[in-house]
């Protein structure tokens, strides 16, 4: 169908071709012929012949002077024959392949395994380094913008950059970034139809304090119009860190990352708590390496659990639907791990919920969750082990009764240190 609509726009290209040749050796055009056309002339009227001209052109166009035109010539009588005008078929494209606008630019599937479809957007100096984090593992769906080139991390290919116009960096303004992200609006919209093509779920990570991250909920109809646009059957959701204590003492800080956890308060929402990261990482690692490795642990874990929602337990499976109705639930979501080296122990639902608060890297959950998730991995051992099975009924039973519907699974690998736990929570204030 393709091939149609090219070779029909390639006719109509040289007949036109034709005619433009025509009326510049000619020294008039058809179109001026007619409006210069008086009107009393009636049907009877006819353009002033310029016969030498004309005679050239026919010759050009039969081969007496020019033999390597035949082929367009018959082209074009062809098209002249059957009556033929483009216009006719411009349904061709309406149904024809090429749907996508800049196909060349879309970005190549994740190969990260997961239950959803997914993209990931980073907006300013932190988002775009949390982003990375999940590019690093595969997920090639993942757009960093910033209006500035300088503070972007290494290693990012520039297809994966997008560089907003209008202001080189913010500052820590948010109202100058607001306006810069809403002016620059239809381009992000059409960089990620163009980078993205078809996904369901986007997440978008941000920096809060800063003043580019601090300001990207005013791109949020901009999101979900894209979402829209491709049929999506996700949403948005929204991956916020809050400064460290030390970065809150200042005003400005403090004010903007308020101001972004406001904006997001009402739909799905991940908050990253960094004093909380840079307590667990202190003394382990220097200031540099702290968010390299923070992100990467916190994209590691959030990958586990879309990993794990696509793959089909012996035991119990967590499966994407279980994924999209957490994920969908409005509010804050939580997410902590933990590996617990004697699974058979007492009161292993209490442990693993409490080491899962105090480990994550977000902020603990307070009051009943709409819904939770609990995924155990376990080796082929510890499944086959009658007392461990006991204990993982009750740790499921536990963590089950701290929301109002829990979702989980169990998964089984051999040779983990210990027994894996990922809890989630959704619907958190
Ligand atoms: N979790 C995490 N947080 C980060 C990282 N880098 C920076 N941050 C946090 O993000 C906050 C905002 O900083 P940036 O993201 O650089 O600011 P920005 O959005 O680029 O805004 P402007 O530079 O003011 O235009 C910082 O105060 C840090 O608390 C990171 O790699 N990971
Ligand atoms: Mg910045």
């Amino acid at each position: 169908m393709a091939s149609t609509t090219k070779s029909i726009k390639n006719e109509r290209l040289t007949a036109q071709f034709e005619r433009q040749r025509a009326e510049s050796i000619m020294g008039t055009s058809v179109k001026e012929e007619r409006l210069s056309k008086p009107y009393w002339e009636g049907e009877t009227s006819k353009p002033l012949e310029a016969t030498q001209p004309k005679e050239y052109l026919e010759n050009t166009t039969t081969g007496a002077i020019n033999s390597m035109e035949d082929e367009t010539k018959e082209e074009i009588s062809q098209v002249q024959a059957s009556g033929s005008d483009f216009d006719d078929f411009d349904f061709v494209d309406h149904y024809g392949e090429e749907t996508l606008d800049n196909s060349d630019d879309l970005l190549p599937d994740n190969i990260a395994p997961s239950a959803i479809s997914c993209g990931f957007v980073g907006i300013g100096g932190g988002g775009g380094k949390m982003a990375k984090a999940f590019l690093d593992l595969g997920f090639n769906k993942t757009l960093l913008i910033n209006t500035t080139e300088k503070d972007q991390p290494e290693g990012i290919l520039p297809e994966h950059f997008l560089l907003l116009e209008g202001a080189d960096g913010v500052g820590k303004d948010v109202d100058l970034g607001k306006r810069v992200l809403s002016e620059n609006s239809a381009v992000v919209e059409n960089t990620l139809r163009s980078k993205f093509g078809k996904l369901d779920w986007l997440f978008v990570l941000v920096g809060g304090g800063g003043g580019t991250g601090s300001s990207s909920h005013v791109l949020d109809d901009t999101f979900n119009r894209y979402l829209k646009s491709v049929q999506a059957g996700g949403r948005v959701i929204y991956v916020v860190s809050i400064p460290t204590a030390q970065e809150l003492l200042n005003p400005t800080i403090d004010s903007n990352s308020r101001t972004v956890l406001d904006d997001v308060k009402a739909t799905s929402h991940i908050v990253i708590d960094n004093e909380r990261q840079l307590q667990l990482l202190r003394g382990k690692v220097g200031m540099l390496g702290m968010y390299p490795k923070s992100n990467k642990a916190f994209a590691k874990m959030l990958a586990q659990v879309f990993k794990l929602a696509s793959e089909v337990s012996p035991v119990q499976s967590f499966d994407s639907k279980d994924l999209e109705r957490l994920l969908r639930t409005d509010g804050r979501l939580f997410m902590g791990t933990t590996a617990v080296k004697n699974p058979s122990q007492k009161q292993l639902g209490l442990t693993l919920f409490q080491t899962c608060m105090k480990n994550s890297p977000c902020p603990p959950v307070t009051g009943k969750p709409t819904v939770g998730s609990l995924l155990l991995v376990v080796t082929p051992e510890m499944a086959d082990d009658p007392a461990v099975s006991n204990q993982l009924e009750s740790a499921i039973s536990y963590v089950g009764g701290r929301s109002k519907t829990l979702f989980s699974g169990v998964y089984v690998r051999p040779g983990l240190p210990g027994l894996i736990a990922i809890i989630a929570f959704g619907g958190l204030k």
